[in-house]
């Protein structure tokens, strides 16, 4: 008989409930939860499509080792001494920094990548450490950093309550949303113009979410900086700052008017090809709107002065008055954050406590620029060693970093690799050692990090749907286990992770004076917690301690793991609320407008106001039935609109006599791929665009249905060298391309 399971969808950051029919231990359907706090029944293709994602046959179903040169299956007991014996002497030979890891997007999909990667790397100390952040969201951490003095303290559009939102290179109707957690984004947005409210789009592609508006400015890539820069400066000119109760919580308003006064709408307008008078529109509109929300996304970010506008958006949220209050953009307030501590002055954020050792690249929050693996793989240089060992949990650099050709071959070159993916694919095939986690109904789910980035304050856990496989090793364990493997403790029974680390949370927590276990004993707390296993007793301490918690008594009808389970459908805790000055850690205790990194940029910026391309530009873009690189593999979300097609705009193809369907060659710095044209005016002239994630043709993969359609790697066209320098982000979008038609069949 089949039975039904819940599950929240992991398949994007809309994170929604999904109710499974499961039979026997196959997913054979998905349909959203009507009873879901947050998700209310929405579901869309992808997450329609769970069963056979799930099911996919091409996932490995156990750990495979590289003997003779070539990967075989094997037992998990002898994956992990192969981890181990081939980490280690790279560790004591050469040092920690040694050992390279990757994180890739997955990790913030899964509970597992959420609590053992800082675990890992707390105990092996190394600093090379590169994650899908700095070809994504690094920008907006950076700006986070300096103006709030906490990089994760992201502020997020109120969608339901705003008057106004103004929406920067971002795509929710394909993307479902990023950074700003909604389930059915598009009906948010609907709902907004329903109300009365207005939709401004700033995009290059007239885009689903573009036609949904009620203004689209269709800039020139790689401008929004200084577009919004001189929206800002618009507001200030016409006297339309206005900060209102934020006034106290801020300085440096001055000092910025100042810094912003030559960019105006008129010395911009070239360079964004934005009409001067739509730029004031653009500013009129927020001030005069009862509240508005300015968010921007992946065509923000991806930029060369994406931290610049990820800061201009909040300053515009901030000069209108609209940052932290209802209908404007607010901190989130997430049931596994720490419980808030007393305002005041904090530490602040700094950027560039270390350098990497080629390109002399800032760190950030942490992390070198994903853009720099290769070379810190394949050059030697006088100073400190090259990665000699590379771990990669749920990352395919190879497809979604620049030049994955040179980092094809650095991988090829590594002493040992290991690779925790349930795929052989682009980037594992290079491994040692591949550990594949079971499918997603066998994996348990909490939202550790889009929670704080969500639209309303909720909470909601599920256990496995579908109990795991014999032969299966949950994937928190094989971070447990892998972190033991490669920092001396191989062999170490696995739940000595966890213990150690709620002994140490506790630790700290009952010596705080501001926690609800003050000066309590750890032991009598550690032996009160619940929970099936490690990973669950860890979520119920992180409930427990946070800011809706019981705190262990101290306050009895708070969060619990108990309750959350009492309530499968979830826990809705509001709408967001005003939480200034609380979440600032920057020194002053104050938002700082005009932090000095981003000052010592500006400079940058004004040059850009007369830099103009010589050629057409390349911009990204998703597909709603799809996923970064890993999604290729299944039927049911590949074809119709889903195709790796370089989009131009008919005057662009005229120009250059090229048809629809044609094949073009595309050459960018890094290298050139072909892919078929397809002629739309939905890209601006000047503009072209093609998706990431393809180029499934590399041999000893296995990728039965990717393989049928491969596509290109739009990121070979990039070198590498193209980064946001206070952020190290990779610039993708708005890169500098040379288009030549191909004769000959159609692709
Ligand atoms: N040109 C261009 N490039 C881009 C982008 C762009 O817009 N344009 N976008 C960038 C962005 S925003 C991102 S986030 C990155 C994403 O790039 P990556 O971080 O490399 O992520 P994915 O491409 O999603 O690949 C995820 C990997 O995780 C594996 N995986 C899937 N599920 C699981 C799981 O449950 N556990 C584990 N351990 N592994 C799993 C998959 O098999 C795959 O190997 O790409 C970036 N690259
Ligand atoms: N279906 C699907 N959903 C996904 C993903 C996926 O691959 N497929 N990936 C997930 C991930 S990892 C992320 S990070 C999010 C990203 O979520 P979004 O940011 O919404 O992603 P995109 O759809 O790439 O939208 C970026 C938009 O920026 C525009 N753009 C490009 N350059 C510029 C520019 O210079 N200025 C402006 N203003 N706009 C520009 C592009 O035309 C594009 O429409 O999506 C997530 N959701
Ligand atoms: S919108 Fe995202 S989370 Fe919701 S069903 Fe689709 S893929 Fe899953
Ligand atoms: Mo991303």
């Amino acid at each position: 008989m089949p039975r039904t399971a819940l599950r929240i969808c992991p398949l994007c950051e809309a994170t929604c409930g999904l109710v499974l029919t499961v039979d026997g231990t196959t997913v054979t359907a998905a349909r959203g939860d009507r009873d879901d706090v947050f998700s209310r029944g929405f579901v869309c293709p992808k997450g329609a499509s769970f069963g056979a994602a799930d099911a996919d046959p091409d996932r490995l179903r156990s750990p495979l080792v590289r003997r003779g040169g070539e990967l075989r299956e094997a037992g998990w007991e002898e994956a992990f001494d192969a981890v181990a014996v081939g980490v280690r002497p790279v560790v004591e030979r050469y040092g920690p920094h040694a050992v390279g890891v990757v994180l890739g997007n997955p990790n913030v999909h899964t509970m597992a990548g959420a609590l053992y990667p800082p675990v890992l790397l707390g105990a092996l100390g190394t600093r090379s450490l590169f994650t899908a952040s700095t070809v994504d969201q690094m920008p907006k951490h950076v700006s986070s950093g300096l103006l709030f003095g906490d990089a994760n303290a992201i502020p997020v559009p109120d969608l339901d309550r705003t008057d106004h939102l103004l929406l920067i290179g971002a795509n929710p109707l394909e993307s479902n949303g990023s950074l700003c957690t909604a389930p059915d984004f598009p009906g948010r947005l609907k709902a907004l113009r329903a109300r009365g409210g207005t939709l401004t789009v700033i995009d290059p592609r007239r885009t689903r979410t573009a036609k949904l508006a009620d203004r689209h400015v269709a800039i020139r890539p790689g401008t929004d900086a200084l577009l919004l820069a001189a929206t800002a400066q618009v507001l200030f000119e016409e006297g339309l700052v206005d900060l209102g109760a934020l006034a106290p919580h801020v300085e440096g308003v001055t000092e910025l008017g100042r810094a912003l006064r030559d960019f105006t709408p008129e010395s911009v307008a070239a360079a964004c090809e934005v009409d001067a008078e739509v730029t004031r529109a653009l500013a009129r509109e927020l001030a005069a709107a009862p509240t508005a929300a300015v968010y921007g996304r992946i065509g923000s970010c991806t930029v060369p002065h994406g931290t610049l506008a990820s800061w201009l958006v909040d300053v515009l949220n901030v000069l209108t008055g609209n940052l932290d209050r209802p209908g404007g953009a607010l901190f989130p307030q997430a049931a596994t954050d720490r419980t808030p501590r007393p305002a005041g002055p904090g530490r602040g954020f700094a950027l560039g406590r270390w350098r990497s050792r080629v390109s002399g690249h800032p760190e950030a929050k942490g992390e070198l620029p994903l853009s720099a693996l290769a070379e810190e793989i394949d050059t030697v240089t006088d100073e400190g060693e090259p990665v000699r060992a590379l771990l990669t949990v749920a990352a395919n650099p190879v497809l979604s970093a620049p030049d994955g050709d040179r980092l094809d071959k650095a991988l090829a070159s590594l002493d040992f690799m290991v690779s925790v993916d349930p795929y052989l694919n682009e980037t594992s095939r290079h491994a040692h050692v591949v550990l594949p986690p079971p499918p997603p109904s066998q994996s348990p789910h909490h939202d550790f990090a889009f929670n704080t980035l969500a639209v309303r304050n909720q909470v909601r856990y599920t256990r496995p749907a579908v109990p795991l496989e014999p032969g299966r090793m949950a994937e928190t364990e094989i971070l447990a286990r892998l972190t033991l493997a490669v920092t001396g403790g191989h062999g170490t029974d696995p739940a000595a992770v966890d213990a150690a680390v709620v002994e140490r949370t506790l630790g700290a927590a009952v010596r705080d004076p501001h926690s609800p276990v003050h000066g309590r004993d750890p032991g009598e707390l550690a032996a009160r917690l619940t929970g099936e296993n490690g990973p669950e007793r860890r979520l119920d301490l992180m409930l427990r301690l946070g800011p809706y918690g019981d705190g262990f008594g101290a306050r009895p009808d708070g969060l619990t793991l108990q309750r959350l389970l009492a309530h499968p459908h979830g826990i809705d805790l509001g709408p967001l609320r005003p939480r200034l000055p609380q979440p600032l850690k920057t020194r002053s205790g104050k938002v700082e407008l005009l932090p000095g990194p981003i000052a010592a940029d500006l400079p940058r910026l004004r040059r850009a106001m007369a830099e103009r391309p010589a050629g057409p530009v390349l911009v990204g873009r998703r597909h709603l039935r799809s996923n970064n690189s890993w999604m290729h593999n299944v039927p049911a979300l590949t074809g119709g609109s889903n195709r790796c097609t370089l989009q131009l705009h008919p005057d662009d193809a005229d120009r250059l006599g090229l048809r629809d369907g044609q094949p073009v060659r595309v050459e960018g710095a890094g290298g050139a791929v072909t892919a078929p044209a397809e002629v739309t005016d939905t890209v601006r002239p000047g503009v072209v665009s093609l998706p990431h994630g393809w180029g499934h043709d590399r041999p000893g993969t296995r990728l039965t249905h990717a393989a049928t359609d491969p596509g290109v790697n739009v990121n070979q066209l990039l070198d590498g060298s193209l980064l946001d320098p206070l952020s190290g982000n990779a610039v993708l979008n708005g890169v500098p391309v040379k288009l030549t038609p191909l004769t000959g069949t159609k692709l």
